[in-house]
Parts: structure tokens; C-alpha cells; sequence
């Protein structure tokens, strides 16, 4: 794969016949990425969406997407039904999110363990950002006997990845824009099954159609409700998860 890699990379520089200038950018804006901490970032939007593709495409139960650079494992387990840690005065529209994991033969997957994190209301993901609790806006939730949980949290707002560093002047110098569409992300798992990294969105997003990272799919929008007598929005999601084969 590598003397592959390298040979279309020989193959673009040669059918854009490129200069020693653009050499020396190029070397100097690779040495920036590394300096600025952003391999991490640069990887999962350009390139994670096509490796979870290859990797999860025999799949029957739900799908997924890529899990991008801002997970954490070993977040403080909450229970079944409870509320995400965050901030007293933490800013957002409350956002109750339920449903079951199952397998796909349909059986309930009591205990299954559900992981949830997303940037709070100014973009910012806990534990990649100054002044934040360690676990702000994360959590991992333990199904009940049914497989069922409920997760009180807040609509995530929309989302723009760092535009200060190297991503940033590739972005700016390429002409794209920054932004990814709202998004939860959720990691499902239970014995005996693949376990399952996902991001839901919210409909009407304008950039579900043009993610910078190519992560949305239109089974992972979600249909957010008002529900009598409970503040914010409602929104019911199951899970399907393949047994391991
Ligand atoms: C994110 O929050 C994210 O989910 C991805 C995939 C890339 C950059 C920032
Ligand atoms: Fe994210």
C-alpha cells in the first residue's frame, strides 16, 4: 500500500507538472500540520469516511460514520435514563434522546453500553479545549434489562472544525468552507456484536449536503419532536447492531 500511496502522489505531481515553489509549500504546510497537532484532524475529515465505508459495508443493522478526533473512552457511566454532565448555566435547547439497542434478529440488548459526546454551544469538544470540566458533554449510558435508554442533553449547534491552523489554510486556499452540519456522536456496543460509531444530525441543517468531512448519511438524520409538558425537543432512535460474525 505505501509504494502504491507514493506512486499517486508521483503521478499527481507529474500531471501538474509541479514546480520546485510548490514543492516547498507543500513540504512546509506538511511540517505545519504536524506542528499545529492537526494529523488527527486532517485525517478524519478527508480520509476516515472512506475507511469506515470499506470497513462497515457488510453490515445489516444500523449504519454508521466516522468517529472523528475529539473521542474519549471511559466516560463517567450515568445508568439508563439520566442526564449528561455539563455546566449549570450550559448554554442550549434541551434535547431528550431515547430509544433501544437491539440485534438484528430483533432481540433487546439489556446493558448495551451507549457513549455520547458533542461540542457544546460554542464548538468546543471537553478535553480539546482550555477551561471546560474534564467530562463536559459526555457520557456513557448503560441500557436497562429492554435495552432502552433516555439521554437528557442539548441540541448540538452547528459546527465549524479550527480554522486557525493548517486545515485552515488548506481550506481557505482551496476555496471550501469549514463547516459540518450539527451532530451527536454516539459510540453502541453490547457482547457478542460489532460495536457501532455513529453521528446523528438534525434536519434542515444546510450542511447535511456538503459535510466537509463526508460523514453525513440520510438514515443518521434524526426527527427531533415537541412533546407536551417537556422543555425542548423529543427525539426517538433505535440501534441495530450485527452480530459479530
Ligand atoms: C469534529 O467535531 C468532527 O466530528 C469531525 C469528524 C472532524 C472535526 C471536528
Ligand atoms: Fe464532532
Amino acid at each position: 500500500m505505501a509504494t502504491e500511496a507514493l506512486e499517486a502522489i508521483h503521478e499527481v505531481a507529474r500531471r501538474h507538472k509541479m514546480t520546485y515553489d510548490e514543492y516547498r509549500i507543500l513540504k512546509d504546510w506538511l511540517i505545519s500540520v504536524g506542528e499545529d497537532g492537526e494529523w488527527p484532524l486532517f485525517l478524519d475529515v478527508w480520509l476516515e469516511h472512506v475507511i469506515e465505508d470499506i470497513n462497515t459495508s457488510h453490515r445489516t443493522g444500523n449504519k454508521g460514520t466516522i468517529e472523528g478526533p475529539y473521542y474519549v473512552p471511559d466516560a463517567p457511566e450515568m445508568g439508563s435514563h439520566a442526564k449528561i454532565s455539563m455546566r449549570e448555566d450550559e448554554k442550549g435547547e434541551s434535547l431528550r434522546f431515547q430509544g433501544q439497542v437491539r440485534s438484528t434478529d430483533g432481540t433487546p440488548l439489556g446493558g448495551a453500553k451507549v457513549e455520547l459526546w458533542h461540542a457544546d454551544a460554542d464548538g468546543f469538544y471537553s478535553q480539546y479545549a482550555p477551561g471546560l470540566p474534564e467530562w463536559n458533554l459526555r457520557g456513557t449510558f448503560t441500557a436497562d434489562e429492554e435495552g432502552r435508554f433516555q439521554i437528557d442533553t442539548l441540541l448540538p449547534a452547528p459546527y465549524q472544525i479550527p480554522t486557525d491552523g493548517a486545515c485552515g489554510k488548506l481550506i481557505a486556499a482551496a476555496g471550501w468552507h469549514a463547516w459540518r452540519p450539527a451532530h451527536l456522536h454516539l459510540k453502541v456496543g453490547s457482547q457478542g456484536h460489532e460495536q457501532l460509531t455513529a453521528q446523528l444530525y438534525f434536519p434542515g441543517d444546510p450542511h447535511n449536503e456538503d459535510d466537509i468531512a463526508s460523514a453525513v448519511k440520510p438514515e443518521l438524520v434524526l426527527d427531533p419532536k415537541t412533546v407536551d409538558g417537556i422543555d425542548g425537543k423529543v427525539v426517538d432512535y433505535d440501534f441495530v447492531l450485527d452480530p459479530l460474525s
